[in-house]
């Protein structure tokens, strides 16, 4: 299979290599992938050097270069089921999911779309009616787009959408465990007229391919979205040539219930914020941080609940959630609770893999949470990034003193991406929304998100921002243009001539 595609061509990697992609849900086959090397990715780079410096696209108008990437979303929209169908494959996610995410990456083409003039820069006042200073914005140039596997073809349209629209040429490389989708928006591109050269992919593993795609200098921006080891080792890689460098690095993310909260709508809540997705979101609410006068009450129900959860595949209409990605991850989780088990926390349910012939050949694990949890367990710092909630309480002895509790604990964290506070108190809505170290807060609701707000990390969340206009702008470099319309001499040095005599003095 040919899934490499570079300077407009499709291509099989260099060394014959190919990678075999399995439904996690089951381990059936679903796709071969060409499995590039090292020289592969060179090979991309170069052409989308070439496309940057050579080629039509920075030059084309942005309305032209909008208009382009409006089509692929109108594309997108017409064959929603087709390549929802690819990504379920892929990720184990059920279908009705993976069609949502579709309605989301047309959301996030068209919004970039939309305001791609935005960038268009402004003028300066200089205080000289004879000086027009102008700043205006140009593409950064070559951007190597590196993506996971949760949400495949969601996370690369954050990054293709606004290096499109701006003038940017591109090598993508998506995770390994699920490129189908990323093979179908290369075709989109290509058909839709986006000049060779422009959009390159590049299949193959990170361990293989990314140092190519981190460190070669001809790439000016690296945005990388996964996990925080790997995140640190390209902020390194891009170091020696100065790379713009955008990191989204996942979270551990406090999800706090006050005793004054609507506790049925935060209880259903919570579930969705961690079991969505097997908890394999970045945002995923897997630190319950709840209110000591209420702890039973939420918890009991909360395992009451997690042990209805129907797991299943892509296609099982009875499915509420599906497998892990791989072998290897489940694993993860699976130390990862042991781990907290040995630590003192209380296991409540879950903490297995599911029994039953139907789940033999997947990667399921159930819905599990652990009780007593203390922010020095590692299962509450590190990101399992599973189906799994750790539970930890907080109380004072007045209402000041509980939300100081509250928010110490969400903000004890290395991680800054996400938090949600529940209480019906307006006032210390916003108040603990104020001082959680956060990128994304939530006032009484979990995971929804616009293509219009902005999305990324404090701390070691990562840097930078997608979304909103802040995503547009990660894109763009700024210049700043002076021009004097009345050349004159500076008349800083004095104008001697070689004995020294001042010009004009004899
Ligand atoms: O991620 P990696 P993995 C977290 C989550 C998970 C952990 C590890 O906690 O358990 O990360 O998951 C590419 N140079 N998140 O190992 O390695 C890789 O091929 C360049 C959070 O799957 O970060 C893939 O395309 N690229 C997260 C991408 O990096 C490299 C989503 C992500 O893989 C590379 C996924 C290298 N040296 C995992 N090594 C989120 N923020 O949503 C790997 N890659």
């Amino acid at each position: 299979m040919e899934t490499l595609f570079i300077g407009g061509a499709w291509r099989a990697a260099a060394s014959g290599e190919t990678r075999t992609i399995n439904c996690p849900a089951n381990g059936s086959e679903v796709a071969v992938v060409s499995e590039a090397g090292e020289a592969d990715a060179r090979d991309a780079v170069a052409a989308a050097r070439e496309a940057f410096d050579h080629g039509p696209w920075p030059s084309t108008s942005t309305p032209e270069r909008a208009a382009l990437v409006r089509r692929v979303a109108d594309r997108l929209e017409a064959n929603k089921e087709e390549v929802a169908r690819l990504e379920a494959l892929d990720t184990g996610k059920r279908l009705v999911e993976a069609m949502i995410d579709m309605d989301d990456v047309i959301s996030v083409f068209r919004h970039f779309a939309d305001i791609a003039t935005s960038g268009a820069g402004r003028v300066v006042d200089t205080g000289n009616a004879h000086v027009s200073s102008r700043i205006v914005h140009e593409p950064v140039g070559v951007c190597s787009l590196i993506t996971p596997w949760n949400f495949p073809l969601l996370q690369t349209s954050w990054k293709v959408a606004p290096a499109l629209v701006t003038g940017n040429t591109f090598v993508l490389k998506p995770s390994e465990l699920t490129p189908s989708t990323s093979v179908w928006l290369m075709k989109a591109l290509a058909e839709e007229g986006l000049p060779d050269g422009v959009a390159n992919l590049i299949t193959g593993a990170g361990a293989d391919v990314g140092p190519a795609l981190t460190t070669d200098p001809r790439v000016d921006l690296v945005s990388f979205t996964g996990g925080l080891v790997t995140g640190k080792t390209i902020m390194r890689a891009g170091a020696d040539t100065v790379k713009r460098v955008a990191l989204e690095l996942g979270g551990k993310n406090p999800n706090v219930i006050f005793a004054d909260a609507d506790l049925p709508a935060a209880i259903d809540n919570a579930l969705t914020a961690i079991f969505l997705d097997s908890g394999q979101v970045c945002s995923a609410g897997a630190r319950l941080v709840v209110e000591e006068s209420i702890h039973d009450q939420v918890v009991d129900e909360l395992v009451r609940r997690a042990e209805g959860i129907r797991l299943g595949g892509p296609f099982d209409p009875d499915a509420e959630t599906g497998p892990l990605i791989s072998e290897q991850h489940r694993e993860k989780v699976e130390r990862y609770v042991a781990e907290a088990l040995e630590d003192g926390a209380v296991l409540r349910t879950g903490g297995r893999r599911p029994e039953g012939e139907e789940y033999e050949n997947g990667y399921y694990y159930l819905p599990t949470i652990l009780d007593d949890c203390t922010a020095d367990m590692r299962a509450v710092h590190d990101e399992s990034f599973g189906p799994v909630l750790t539970v930890e309480t907080f109380s004072g002895s007045d209402a000041d003193e509980a939300e100081d509790a509250a928010v110490k604990i969400a903000n004890d964290t290395i991680y800054g991406l996400a938090g949600a506070v529940w209480t019906e108190n307006s006032g210390r809505a916003e108040r603990v929304a104020a001082r959680l170290r956060h990128g994304t807060i939530w006032i009484n609701d979990y995971h929804p998100y616009v293509a219009g707000a902005e999305w990324g990390g404090y701390k070691q969340s990562g840097n930078g921002r997608e979304l909103g206009s802040a995503g547009l702008e990660e894109y763009l470099e700024t210049k700043h243009v002076w021009h004097n319309t009345r050349p004159a001499k500076a008349g800083w040095f004095a104008d001697r001539d070689a004995a020294g005599e001042e010009e004009g003095t004899q």
